[in-house]
């Protein structure tokens, strides 16, 4: 059976410690045309703004999923579809390869198994929170980005890798390197997704892209448009 994010374009990500713009609702930002809504960030993230927001799009009918940043995050609702698990492959701390995992396990002994997505994150923009945070390596070159890929699928059972470039476009021959590294997992690409254009040549070589910081910054028909892109491509 193909997992649902084998059949998506676009994914929006809803950052809880970031606000909208003042005449920009959430519902209005469901119904864009998006595949799925997925709730995270790096900073500022407590179990009460993740579960604002999660409430904030209950109501539709688009696809929702916590991405919880850390352990003590995690929203128990039952208005998510499931959750997406994150690892950060090119870490420098291993906390953030299987450090908080364990600690999530061993806090949270009744894990639903068949609600989580693993997610391989390859952090690539030296100067976001995220690549900070986990103290990435980001001076790769393609076949580096390529073999981290085929590392997340083969050695370590992912689902999704995903190309992270968060506030930034990235590279494409970076994407397509990931692309050609992969065989069944979901290639995800984030980062500076602003128009229809960076959408789709960032979909030609991804499978999903991920629009985060546009809903912020700009609202829902920069958002449309970039579904348009990711779908176009
Ligand atoms: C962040 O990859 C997402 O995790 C999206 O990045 O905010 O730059 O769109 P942007």
């Amino acid at each position: 059976m193909t997992a649902p994010w084998g059949e998506w374009d676009h994914v929006l990500k809803l950052d809880p410690d970031k606000e909208l713009p003042a005449d920009v609702t959430y519902d209005e930002l469901c119904a864009t045309g998006t595949d799925a809504i997925q709730v995270g960030g790096t900073t500022g993230m407590t179990a009460d703004n993740m579960s604002a927001v999660i409430d904030a799009c209950a109501d539709h009918d688009v696809p929702l999923y916590q991405e919880p940043s850390s352990p003590d995050v995690v929203v128990d609702s039952p208005v998510l579809s499931g959750y997406f698990i994150p690892t950060v492959v090119n870490a420098g701390s291993p906390f953030w390869i299987t450090g908080a995992h364990k600690e999530w396990l061993r806090m949270d002994g009744d894990v639903e198994w068949d609600r989580l997505a693993t997610e391989a994150y390859i952090v690539l923009n030296p100067d976001s929170d995220v690549a900070t945070y986990t103290e990435a390596d980001c001076d790769l070159e393609p076949a580096e980005v390529r073999a981290y890929a085929t590392v997340a699928e083969r050695m370590l059972g992912q689902e999704i890798v995903y190309v992270e470039y968060s506030g930034t476009l990235g590279e494409e021959d970076h994407v397509a390197a990931a692309a050609a590294g992969l065989d069944e997992a979901t290639l995800f690409y984030g980062g500076g997704i602003r128009d229809y254009d960076s959408a789709r040549s960032m979909a030609t070589h991804a499978d999903v892209i991920v629009v985060g910081d546009l809903a912020h910054d700009e609202g829902v028909e920069a958002v449309r448009e970039t579904v348009e892109g990711a779908k176009d491509a």
